[in-house]
């Protein structure tokens, strides 16, 4: 990335920061210099990493209105905020989906809001890996909140604890929430429960079950999972408390260590990924031709262990031949 570049995003113009993102969706490899540079200027003092809060739940329960809401109140706490909002399914990116971003539209002349969907056209190796890159860039930046909103359902859910660090799920009092909440198995990652749109009747109900319900479950890690009910469309009920447990939830994390372990576990799984991101790309592209001198003729007496040992086999002379000496100073090895 040029020179100018690096100082407009080091200005915090929001413009550079989402052309930076589309080079880490299209994995450009300046990328990694970009953030080295962006380090280097960083003053030392500045050592707080962004606490990143994934945003969960059913669609409809009110995770982008409290999105809105969570951000209002931390702009006034002089708190610069991100919002990803991750959309696995969506081929989009690049925008706003638009009902979010007509409700974003109050933010959108304050450069201290930065909001950023990420569908899954043109991420090399999906949106997971985007996310986190986008994570990366914004935490080297110095923004001190980002929202992390998962707007598909399924596995994106799950998917949103690889990269946060403080997991917000919200439900709602619909019928049989509690227990649908229970079976999505979605419990093991809420760090905070929210029970949005608690001006609706049956709220005390499912914010009683679940405080029953996590009574009963472990602590994770001495932290005992709160229940807050919040009125996000209102903005006021209750996202004081959540932000509160928002904040309380990172000094946790800091006191006894399980940040750096989540941080340094993230950076494991996303090295993970990229690794079978590149050796998925790669086995295609070298397949792509038939692979004539890896595959048989006759597909049915293939030995498909073999043919990806040979693929892995060309794999390491190509990619790693050339990076041997950078690998033996990342490992310390010669
Ligand atoms: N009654 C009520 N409605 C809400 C509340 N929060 C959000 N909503 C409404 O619920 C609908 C879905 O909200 P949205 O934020 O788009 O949900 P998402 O799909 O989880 O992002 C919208 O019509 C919101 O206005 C609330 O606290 N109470
Ligand atoms: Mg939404």
């Amino acid at each position: 990335m040029w020179r100018v570049e690096i100082e407009s995003l080091l200005r915090g113009e929001t413009r550079a920061l989402a052309r930076a993102i589309s080079q880490i969706e299209a994995r450009d490899p300046g990328v990694g210099e970009t953030l080295e540079r962006i380090w280097d200027s960083r003053p030392q003092s500045v050592d707080l990493s962004s606490q990143v809060v994934g945003l969960t739940g059913p669609p409809g329960s009110g995770k982008s209105t409290m999105a809105d809401s969570l951000t209002q109140l931390w702009r006034e706490q002089g708190l610069r905020v991100a919002v990803l909002a991750v959309d696995p399914n969506s081929p989009f990116t690049g925008g706003a989906i638009l009902g979010d971003r007509v409700r974003m539209q109050r933010h959108a002349l304050d450069p201290g809001v930065f909001i950023r969907s990420m569908g899954a056209r043109g991420h090399l190796g999906g949106v997971s890996l985007a996310t986190r890159g986008a994570v990366r860039l914004l935490d080297a930046l110095g923004w001190e909140m980002v929202l992390v909103e998962t707007v598909g359902v399924g596995q994106s859910e799950l998917e949103i604890c690889e990269v946060a660090d403080s997991v917000v799920v919200v439900t709602t009092p619909g019928a049989g929430d509690g227990v649908q909440v229970i079976k999505a198995g979605i419990t093991e990652i809420a760090d905070i429960f929210a029970v949005n749109k608690a001006d609706l009747p049956g709220a005390d109900r499912v914010t009683r079950d679940l405080r029953d319900m996590l009574r009963l479950s472990t602590p994770k890690a001495g932290w005992k999972v709160p229940v807050v009910a919040t009125v996000a469309a209102e903005g006021v009920t209750g996202v004081r408390e959540l932000a509160a447990a928002i904040a309380a939830h990172r000094s946790h994390l800091e006191a006894s260590g399980e940040l750096s372990e989540r941080l340094r576990r993230r950076l494991r799984e996303e090295v993970v990924e990229l690794v079978s991101a590149r050796a998925r790309a790669f086995a295609t592209d070298l397949l792509a031709g038939g692979g004539p001198e890896l595959l048989p003729e006759d597909a049915r007496r293939a030995d498909p262990e073999r043919a990806a040992d040979l693929v892995l086999g060309k794999f390491h002379n190509q990619g790693l031949g050339a990076d041997a000496a950078e690998l033996s100073t990342l490992t310390g090895r010669s």
